[in-house]
């Protein structure tokens, strides 16, 4: 359960009531409110004793699962902050190479990106492949290269981290990091990503694994916020299928239904369920009409040479003739385009 405290109140009788009721608990502050997340069998008698307690605002999700990252007990959508960039509010657009290949390759991608109108730079710096024979990224050193051409057009910049033991070096350079598919489900890397958002306000984003369920993928939101980060998002990825139209399966319909049971900015990733670039705009297109926040799309300056999913990454071209198209949807549906920031 969780229990919002009054501000300025002494929460210290509250924390021995649960500590009575033998609950384990953790007291957090999330999103500018004092919160107490507090677990274990006897919570239905807790809650029964807290409610109406002078320090206590509210007490929410008695035995549920989703306990931070549920919508019921912050009544609305929350924002997360990429560097200079909000995440929940207007529609934004995070685009960039798979990999950093080269200085040069993630600048002239940059430049691709800022031109069109992208709010965040994306590349991994590390790749998580199938093949361990498969370019593997280069490391820390191109995660500086993301970070210095990003900020040198005003642009924040995210990038994967895979391993616990890099995460506070990355969190150094960049504005912010993905948790990958394949990661999603790695405990001690979300509690660690956790910590050093709570530590440096950076952002964590979390892609849904392609075999995982919508509550398991929520639950993983969980561990980071129990470390007191309330910076996150959620990404959608896609799931695998016995189909092979396309990559992976993007699930269009996951994205109202987690809008309904969480308050965590969703964003879409078009470009690796299609696997291939003609299908990237009609995923993108479907995903923001079912109320996606934001995109996070593969663009590589001369794809045809990418060392990673040649085949998905789009060309500046067509990414800019996709915002194009995005921004003429947006307005129909009565959003809009968030402005992009200034260097
Ligand atoms: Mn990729």
């Amino acid at each position: 359960m969780i229990i919002v405290l009054r501000r300025g109140e002494a929460a210290s009788e509250v924390e021995g009531l649960l500590s009575d009721e033998g609950l384990e608990y953790k007291r957090l502050v999330l999103y500018d409110r004092d919160v107490i997340v507090a677990w274990g069998p006897s919570e239905d008698k807790a809650a029964e004793k807290l409610r109406g307690h002078p320090a206590v605002e509210l007490v929410s999700n008695v035995g549920s699962k989703l306990q931070l990252s549920s919508r019921e007990w912050l009544g609305g959508d929350s924002v997360a902050r990429i560097g200079n960039v909000e995440v929940g509010r207007d529609f934004i657009v995070i685009a960039g190479p798979c990999g950093i290949e080269s200085r040069e390759q993630v600048e002239e991608a940059v430049s691709a990106v800022w031109s069109a109108g992208a709010h965040v730079v994306r590349g991994g710096a590390w790749k998580p492949r199938t093949s361990p024979y498969s370019f593997q990224g280069i490391g820390l050193e191109a995660a500086k290269w993301l970070a210095e051409a990003a900020h040198s057009k005003g642009l924040p910049a995210i990038t994967e981290v895979m391993d616990p033991r890099d995460a506070r070096q990355v969190f150094n350079i960049v504005d912010g990091v993905w948790v990958g598919a394949r990661s999603m489900q790695v405990t001690p890397l979300l509690r660690e990503l956790g910590r050093l958002c709570r530590e440096t306000g950076k952002a964590v984003l979390i892609k849904r694994g392609f075999g995982n369920t919508l509550e398991e993928w929520l639950l993983a939101s969980e561990y980071v916020m129990l470390e007191g980060c309330s910076n996150v998002a959620l990404i959608e990825r896609g799931s695998r299928c016995w189909a092979s139209v396309s990559r992976f399966s993007l699930d269009v319909a996951i994205i109202p239904v987690a809008r309904g049971k969480t308050h965590l900015p969703i964003i879409v990733d078009p470009s690796h369920p299609a696997g291939k670039r003609e299908l990237v705009e009609p995923l993108a297109l479907a995903a923001t009409a079912a109320g996606a926040q934001g995109l996070m799309i593969e663009v590589h300056p001369w794809p045809e040479k990418a060392l990673s999913d040649k085949q998905q990454q789009l060309t500046p071209g067509e990414f800019k003739r996709l915002m194009e198209k995005l921004k003429l949807l947006l307005e129909a549906l009565g959003r809009r385009m968030a402005p992009q920031p200034k260097a």
